[in-house]
């Protein structure tokens, strides 16, 4: 038996074949000896896995995170203890990038306000004024982070004849051919768009990356959409910003902090959607993941290489 800590409970389909291999044990409850004999972790996004934790789990053979993102494990202090961190990529790629095209279709047809609307008193006859939104067919979209996620966005965006911009840290001439994205300056993309599409990751470049000055170059009529990580924008900047309508809306898979305290004032504004951290919450992603989170942890804890290893 090889004990693994987890830190949220694995879904009951794949309880039996991970029982059969490996000893559970439970984050919140787990003591100093559980942490002493474990030789594996299996993370979600919302625990820090830092240096005191592997040094918490001397037997420590391998992380194996359910998820791409993996910001919250210090992989630096991993690789020092020639501990492997595996992740997931490519299978959550579809059902973030569906997401991304909901909350954007969400929020320019202000489809949250509009059903309150509908079920209330004040629905009482048609009226051509009412909740009137954007048009997302023929719009500008940016994507910020044209990796996997981002080429899966452009590729649904194209279905709304959008033109289509991308900010990356490196350039992608396949993606300007295959997708017709137009590489764009970070100030030149916060311009032009009509969408501002957040799909990279978390790193120490892209911390912050959306603050004040940055929603001060967008369109008054932009719509911000973050499917990344809510680190990416500084959250007070992002609420004066839409309180203040120098942006006119944004869908939010991801806040910071996450999630927000029950009374933050961004919680009032009727101008942001708000899902809790759904982006790959598919029933056929979540299995994808689960299956590959797994294989990567148990082929840590057989001493072979990772399927999918971070480097
Ligand atoms: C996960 C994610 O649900 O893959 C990612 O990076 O953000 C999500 O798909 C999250 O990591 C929790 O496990």
């Amino acid at each position: 038996m090889k004990d693994i800590i987890l830190t949220d409970p694995l879904p009951e389909f794949f309880l039996p074949h991970t029982q059969a291999r490996c000893e559970l044990r439970y984050f919140d409850s787990a003591t100093d000896a559980d942490f002493a004999a474990s030789r594996g972790i299996l993370a979600y996004g919302h625990v820090t896995i830092d240096a005191e934790m592997m040094d918490r789990c001397p037997q420590l053979q391998v992380i194996s995170n359910h998820g791409v993102g993996v910001d919250h494990i210090d992989l630096q202090a991993a690789a020092a203890r020639g501990i492997p961190v595996g992740n997931t990529p490519g299978c959550v790629d579809a059902a973030t990038a569906d997401l991304t095209i909901a909350l954007m279709l969400a929020t320019a047809r202000k489809l949250v306000v509009s059903d309150a609307f509908a079920r209330g008193e004040e629905f009482t006859r048609y009226n051509p004024a009412l909740l009137i939104g954007q048009e997302v067919t023929g719009s500008t979209l940016g994507i910020i982070g044209m990796g996997r996620i981002g080429c899966e966005v452009a590729r649904r965006a194209q279905a709304f004849q959008m033109r289509l911009l991308y900010h990356n840290r490196t350039r992608r001439p396949d993606a300007e051919a295959e997708l017709g994205v137009q590489y764009r300056s970070l100030d030149d993309l916060l311009q032009e768009s009509d969408f501002v599409s957040l799909n990279c990751p978390l790193t120490p470049e892209t911390t912050g990356m959306i603050g004040a000055a940055e929603f001060a170059k967008m369109k008054s009529s932009a719509i911000l959409l973050n499917l990344a990580r809510g680190q990416v924008v500084d959250t007070q900047a992002l609420y004066e910003a839409l309180r203040d309508e120098k942006i006119q809306a944004a869908g939010l898979d991801v806040t910071d902090p996450e999630p927000l305290p029950r009374d933050h004032p961004l919680l009032r504004l009727s101008n942001v959607i708000i899902t809790p951290h759904l982006g790959s919450a598919t029933g056929r992603t979540r299995h994808t993941m689960m299956q590959r989170t797994l294989e990567n942890l148990f082929a840590g804890l057989d001493g072979q290489p990772l399927p999918n290893e971070v480097k």
